[in-house]
């Protein structure tokens, strides 16, 4: 019997901890949950007394994984956590460790209140941040700890695949084509291009600065340009010299001008264009 113990209402910290270990720890994977209220052990049951249980106590307790014995703000919970499942080997390798370390850092920022000193911290947009639907969903789901438990680690599974895939997006931006070029209005502009199947990359890009990111897919050859939705720069003049230049492929303008589409999962019927990536580059350049 392997049991995980952690405090009554569950919150973002206590949460990650438990998905952490139920992830990472080989014998804790089918782990049972035990609630017990803030700051307590949990007492084992004398039928379990004689299963001889492994138990590991996290955010309550005192104990090895608990961080409420001092105000110590350079940790949680789930940074103890973390770190525990590194020295025992159980994390091994930048590709899970960086992942894991960005995650339990905000976990660390919000369990230490720090989001008060986040940029207009009272914007409504963080109301969609996953410790505020959590604290929502103990109002609705009273007593229903498993519940919140459960929606946490499919939240953080989530999180985990997103953040992955943001920090391929950064390696591979590092090492992408970037372009200086000016608008006909005379304002330079940054362009990336690269050969990814990562579409996180084109919102990467741009939220780093580029105001055009282009991507093609190695695999079907589909292309997509976006360009930042400032009303500087549209893709009219672009979508209509790829048109002429690759009259076979399949091309698409998002109403917004902002979008131009040759290819998409969503529309297997579109054909990609022959052109490769410079070629591309060069249609944008001369046509922003
Ligand atoms: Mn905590």
């Amino acid at each position: 019997l392997h049991l995980i113990v952690t405090h009554t209402s569950p919150d973002l910290d206590a949460i990650t901890s438990v998905w952490l270990l139920k992830k990472f720890h080989p014998k804790f994977t089918d782990a049972e949950i035990r609630f017990v209220s803030a700051g307590n052990n949990y007492e084992l049951t004398e039928n379990e007394k004689l299963k001889k249980p492994e138990v590991l106590t996290v955010d309550t307790g005192g104990g090895e994984l608990d961080h409420h014995q001092t105000g110590d703000k350079t940790k949680c919970a789930s940074t103890l956590v973390l770190n525990f499942l590194e020295k025992n080997n159980y994390i091994v390798g930048s590709e899970h460790s960086q992942p894991l370390q960005r995650i339990v850092n905000i976990v660390l920022e919000i369990d230490h209140f720090k989001e008060i000193f986040w940029e207009k911290p009272n914007d409504d947009r963080y109301v969609f941040i996953l410790e505020e639907i959590i604290k929502g969903l103990q109002l609705l789901w009273q007593n229903q700890d498993e519940r919140v438990l459960n929606f946490g680690f499919d939240a953080l599974d989530g999180i985990y695949q997103k953040i992955q895939f943001k920090i391929k997006a950064e390696e591979e931006i590092s090492k992408g084509m970037k372009i200086k070029s000016k608008l006909s209005s005379g304002e330079e502009v940054d362009i990336l291009a690269l050969e990814t199947i990562n579409d996180e990359v084109l919102k990467v890009a741009q939220k780093q600065g580029f105001q055009i990111a282009i991507r093609k897919d190695p695999r079907k050859g589909y292309v997509r340009i976006k360009t930042i939705p400032n009303g500087k720069v549209d893709l009219i003049k672009v979508y209509e010299a790829l048109k002429e230049k690759d009259k076979e492929a399949t091309w698409f303008l998002h109403a917004s001008k902002c979008i131009v589409l040759n290819g998409s999962t969503k529309n297997p019927e579109m054909k990609p264009t022959t052109l490769g990536l410079s070629e591309i580059v060069d249609v944008v350049k001369v046509n922003v």
